[in-house]
């Protein structure tokens, strides 16, 4: 019997891609998949709730409150997900117990991540790694690494600097690599009087922090335009991050797709930055008028980023793929499932785009028939594809999504209220 894939399959190999050798790429690409989902960014070792200019709107029932809950739901939602998948941590996911008692962030440790370590090998899935410089009260007016404060500036220093090396720990157990994000929220809600000393404070904190070298941590920091509350200026702009990067080899500049005014294009910046970089680490998100870190969908500017992961040379194994969302307004493992899913799909669509012969088109002028070949391939039978994907990788088809959600919350909603 034929099926919708071997037409499809045909119909590609007609404009010279081959779906098997495209899918066998992208079931090896992993996508680092952040843990803060399931529980709405809260983690385990405060009770003052979230700060730092995000929001996670909402109050569906069901929220993961310990290790235990957030593993078991993260591994729901991950046998619901193609490919291959990292977990991203935050440091406030710390796991206390008898033994590993509560410690402030400025104290962690390798084994208070040790429960974590030993779950992610059982599931061959690698590591990455934030220190969590929000919700606590060490931050002083929203104000961390730039404070005027050296108390407050050396509190967060260390606090860093306990990180990287917990994810260097982390790498060498999973004998990996492991990405160590800084992102602060620092900023001012009104006209900033000075901004110089801010900026040059945070400069010389990252300069501390980064002062030891690990090998198998690859440094990061996440620039931002504005938080809520923090609407006039941000310390770590976009500016200052690259410039950081492009003066300290080995440390990278994260750009999520929420940090940037309405009608920047993230995915125009990864050619410029894939330039100069051996690595661009992303957090892939969907704001919505704001940084609003809604679940990530099948749309335009995720297909246009992972159009360029597929098409720039090199591109695929530099860029480092994360995502960052977090809706309490729906099931949890659902809005997992559903932005990883969409990850991968994007992924998958690009990778059977004629790149190649949409660039020699542009590359000899001959723009018509690059405009009509690349309408052609948007409405190619790519849902054939997507769905033999999953078939491969054992996961449902999207028609049989939502029926193991909500099967799965059934189950652990009793024990939860
Ligand atoms: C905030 C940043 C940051 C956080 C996570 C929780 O605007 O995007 O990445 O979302 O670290
Ligand atoms: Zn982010």
């Amino acid at each position: 019997m034929t099926t919708m894939y071997d037409l499809a399959k045909e119909e590609y190999a007609a404009i010279g891609i081959d779906t098997e050798a495209v899918m066998e790429k992208l079931a090896k690409k992993p996508i680092s998949v952040h843990c803060w989902q399931g529980d709405d960014v809260l983690g385990f070792d405060q009770e003052g709730g979230l700060s730092g200019g995000i929001q996670a709107t909402g109050n569906y029932p069901g929220r993961a409150r310990n290790f235990e809950e957030l593993t078991a739901d993260f591994d729901a939602a991950m046998a619901l997900v193609p490919g291959a998948k990292r977990i991203n941590l935050h440091a406030s996911y710390a796991v206390f117990t008898d033994e590993n008692p509560w410690v402030d962030r400025d104290a962690l440790e390798y084994k208070h991540f040790e429960p974590w370590v030993r779950w992610a090998k059982e599931r061959g899935y690698g590591i990455d790694f934030n220190p969590t410089i929000f919700g606590h009260p060490a931050m002083n007016n929203e104000l961390s690494l730039s404070s005027p404060d050296k108390e407050t500036r050396d509190f967060w220093i260390r606090h860093c600097k306990a990180c990287r090396k917990i994810s260097q720990q982390i790498a060498e157990a999973l004998d990996d690599e492991t990405l160590c994000n800084i992102w602060i929220p620092d900023g001012l809600k009104d006209v900033p009087a000075d901004r110089y000393g801010l900026r040059e404070r945070l400069r010389d904190s990252l300069d501390q922090i980064y002062a030891e070298k690990y090998d198998r941590v690859i440094d990061c920091c996440e620039s931002k335009v504005f938080g809520i509350g923090l609407e006039s200026m941000t310390v770590g702009s976009n500016e200052f991050y690259l410039a950081y990067a492009a003066t300290h080899p080995g440390v990278y500049d994260l750009l999520d797709l929420g940090h940037f005014h309405p009608t920047e294009n993230v995915a125009d910046k990864l050619s410029s930055l894939l330039v100069f970089f051996d690595k661009v680490p992303l957090h892939v998100t969907r704001p919505v008028r704001w940084d609003s870190d809604h679940v990530v969908l099948f749309d335009d500017p995720i297909k246009e980023v992972a159009t360029e992961i597929a098409a720039i040379p090199g591109a695929w194994d530099k860029v480092i793929i994360g995502l960052d969302f977090f809706d309490a307004s729906i099931n949890r493992v659902g809005a997992w499932a559903t932005g990883t899913r969409a990850m991968e799909k994007s992924l998958l669509y690009a990778l059977l785009q004629p790149s190649a012969r949409l660039k020699e088109l542009q590359d000899t002028y001959q723009f018509t028939e690059k405009m009509i070949l690349g309408e052609q391939a948007k409405s190619m039978p790519f849902g054939a594809v997507w769905d033999e994907y999953c078939r491969r990788q054992n996961v449902p088809v999207d028609g049989g999504l939502f029926v193991e959600v909500s099967t799965y919350e059934a189950k652990i909603l009793p024990e939860r209220s």
